[in-house]
């Protein structure tokens, strides 16, 4: 991209931390807009996915590109081992990370933040969900991470209702090196709208079924086509199991017709525009520890 002024900033924000914190949640917030699917569920973000926004700030023109990343875990299955190279690989182009615990949370041994704590990259460690507790309970919190982790400040945040959001960004802004932006100023995000269809899918997957259900989904967005006024949309759904199937169908179809209608609800706020939505179930045996299938699903990193 060229003819943009010297003074421009740019940078890589990458959001990180353990399971449910609020990762997603906060993504959304700084980016104002729901890219990033939310659930009470661990392990609901599979994948990197970046939020981009433009702005000017004193007078300089900026571009953040802010990355969710999965949970830090320990890996299970080849797919978790594959998640976590996200998060890696996320850590490693940041220019600033923000690294999200919550007012529940304890420090932990674990690789990925060994790595993070070793790295030389600015972090901003985010207390979030502060709305669920008193004053004393977050003046204890911060006293406890200053103790315990290496961080340039410490910011208590509310990513639900948005409190301390600005510092947040003030303390990103203030980080940000002069740089040519790194994308076009007119896009939102580096994923294909087909990527953000199986996204929405699989939130409602996550939403209405229990147990390994969720985690033994995979949502393949087969056919996308935008007509005039309808978006066409089709999807398998891959399960390891035919009592998966089962249970994803339930009796007569009906939790499976469930799930696809307020998917397809949520798919036309998120497109602005009426979307028919076609989904098939297939049983695919062992997707999370098959290398081939991982890479046809985009965990090829
Ligand atoms: P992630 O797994 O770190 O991406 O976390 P999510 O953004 O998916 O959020 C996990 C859960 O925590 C969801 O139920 C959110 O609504 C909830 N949550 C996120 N931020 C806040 C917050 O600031 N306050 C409260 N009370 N709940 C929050
Ligand atoms: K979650
Ligand atoms: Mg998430």
């Amino acid at each position: 991209i060229e003819n943009f002024p010297a003074a421009h900033k740019a940078g890589f924000v990458s959001i990180v931390g353990k399971p449910n914190v609020g990762k997603s949640t906060l993504m959304n917030q700084l980016v104002g807009e729901r890219l990033s699917i939310i659930t009470s569920k661990a392990q609901t973000t599979r994948h990197r996915i970046m939020g981009i926004i433009n702005g000017t700030h004193d007078g300089t023109e900026f571009q953040l590109v802010y990355s969710d990343t999965p949970g830090i875990i320990k890996p299970q299955y080849k797919l978790h081992e594959s998640m976590m190279s996200f998060v890696r690989g996320s850590i490693e182009d940041a220019d600033v990370v923000l690294f999200v615990t919550d007012i529940f949370e304890q420090h932990d041994e674990n690789d990925v933040i060994e790595r993070l704590q070793k790295s030389e990259v600015p972090i901003l460690l985010l207390i979030n969900k502060v709305d669920q507790a008193t004053q004393d309970q977050v003046q204890e919190k911060i006293a406890y991470w200053q103790e315990h982790f290496r961080a340039e400040a410490i910011i208590p945040i509310s990513a639900l209702n948005g409190f301390n959001i600005e510092q947040v960004f003030d303390g990103i802004i203030t980080r940000l090196p002069q740089h040519p932006p790194y994308f076009p100023k007119d896009e939102l995000t580096d994923k294909p709208e087909r990527f953000f269809a199986s996204e929405i899918i699989r939130e409602k997957i996550f939403l209405n079924y229990k147990k390994e259900v969720p985690y033994s989904s995979e949502v393949v967005v087969i056919g996308f086509k935008e007509k005039e006024d309808i978006i066409v949309i089709q999807a398998e759904i891959l399960v390891e199991r035919p009592t998966q199937r089962a249970i994803l169908l339930g009796e007569g179809g009906k939790m499976i017709k469930k799930t696809g209608i307020m998917a397809r609800e949520e798919l036309e706020r998120f497109f602005g525009k009426k979307v028919f939505l076609e989904q098939f179930v297939k049983v695919e045996p062992d997707w999370r520890q098959k290398d081939k299938m991982l890479r046809r699903l985009g965990y090829d990193e």
